[in-house]
């Protein structure tokens, strides 16, 4: 069957989620990436910023010499995060077959799709426009017969742009283009390439895949194919986390039960609804501690049934932590709570648990209400007090480590 493949990419992702957050900052330069006179780089630049030579990876210093009346931003984590949550949810309407690059970007395997979506320049649009009018950001997408293809394409059309090509127009679209179009042709392959007096893909193809491969070893091998426009790789969904975890650093290291209970409940709630939200059951709950002399420990315990409740969760792992405090009882500098052993979690097993049947829609209610309004927005009496130690931002506790660990 000759394939469609989508290659999805929202433009200046960053600066799109707080452009959305404050539309004052439209159609100025902006820089999303720490304050001016800062040591970081840029993490995006708004496409007016890039107009100055702005880009990502750029040290702030030379962006700001380049582009001193840009907009620098320091930067939200959780909220692009969040937005890069609900992008995929709305990919995931169009095809299951769904394959994440980054927070930003993805393949979808739509071929034959017509049938569902009608015309796929069509439901391209469609997509387009669900994503501007949900997560208010512009997206560019390109269309192909491989993921390689794909993606040259949406990055050419960007931003807020749409370019199909053709099956059999694959090797002609990609011939005029620079060597360094192609994924993974950094500037280091450029310059080695133009040795060769090779500087466009069309070039790049009609060479001898024996020279490209004594040059590049296996990796000649991929450019002679996708430089030809072929390229055969399957759209892939990622592989399941084996498990998930979450910690955190104390602004202070400290021995004060309450506070290490109420982190060890929230963490336990966040590894909780990522459980929940992957479909999965634990069987094995982790406790990690580091002393203030930096000793780490970690402490697991298997559960006798799978479970993916907070309460079972935190109860495990408050077990752990004060067995741990036994055997050392010192001041601790970070504590993370985790899960691992994840089997996929059905609804025959809680049709059978009785017990657990009204607990679980409670949670799941719980679940529901913390994706809309925050984490934060529903608590019980443990975490409450970790106010008077995290500060809270939008719902979310701001922890020192940041959480993303899967
Ligand atoms: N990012 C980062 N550091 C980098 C590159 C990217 O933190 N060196 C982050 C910020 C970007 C996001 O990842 O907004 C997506 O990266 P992209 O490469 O897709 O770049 P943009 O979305 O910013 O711009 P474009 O419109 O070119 O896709
Ligand atoms: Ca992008």
């Amino acid at each position: 069957m000759i394939r469609r493949i989508f290659h999805i990419d929202l433009d200046a992702f960053f600066v799109a989620v707080e452009r959305d957050l404050d539309p004052s900052l439209n159609g100025k330069p902006v820089a999303v990436g720490g304050e001016p006179g800062g040591r970081g780089v840029v993490a995006c630049a708004s496409y007016e910023a890039r107009a100055y030579g702005l880009k990502a990876g750029m040290p702030l210093a030379q962006a700001q010499r380049l582009c001193p009346h840009a907009i620098f931003l320091v930067g939200r984590f959780s909220r692009y995060q969040e937005a890069s949550e609900r992008f995929m949810a709305i990919l995931a309407e169009y095809t299951p077959f769904l394959e994440p690059l980054s927070v930003d970007e993805a393949f979808l395997d739509m071929s034959g799709f017509e049938t569902i979506h009608g015309p796929l320049d069509k439901a391209a649009r469609r997509m387009k426009d669900q994503i501007r009018r949900e997560i208010r950001v512009t997206a560019s997408v390109g269309i192909a017969s491989s993921k390689v293809v794909a993606k040259v394409a949406s990055e050419l059309c960007k931003p807020d742009g749409l370019l199909e090509v053709k099956t059999g127009e694959e090797a002609s679209f990609l011939a005029t283009l620079p060597v360094g179009k192609l994924p993974g042709v950094g500037t280091k392959a450029e310059q080695k390439l133009g040795s060769f007096n090779i500087s466009t893909v069309g070039q790049l193809a009609a060479t001898s895949p024996v020279v490209l491969r004594r040059v590049f070893g296996a990796w000649g091998d991929l450019l002679h194919l996708w430089s030809n426009g072929q390229d055969h790789s399957p759209v892939s969904a990622p592989t399941p986390a084996k498990s998930i975890s979450r910690e955190t650093t104390f602004a202070s290291d400290t021995l004060d039960a309450e506070l290490l209970r109420g982190t060890l409940r929230y963490l336990g709630e966040r590894v909780g609804m990522a459980l929940r939200k992957e479909g999965k059951l634990a069987r094995v709950v982790v406790l990690k501690l580091r002393y203030a002399d930096f000793q780490t420990i970690s402490r697991h315990h298997t559960l006798k049934q799978p479970r993916d409740g907070d309460e079972a969760i935190f109860e495990t792992g408050d077990q752990l932590l004060t067995s741990a405090l036994k055997e050392r009882r010192d001041r601790v500098r970070l504590i993370g709570i985790g899960v691992s052993s994840l089997i996929p979690s059905s609804n025959q097993l809680s049709l059978f648990d009785k017990s657990g049947f009204k607990g679980d829609s409670l949670i799941r209610a719980i679940d529901s209400i913390r994706d809309k309004h925050g984490f934060t927005s529903i608590q019980r009496g443990l975490t409450l007090a970790l106010g008077n130690h995290f500060p809270e931002e939008h719902g979310h506790f701001i922890l020192k480590t940041s959480s993303l660990s899967r």
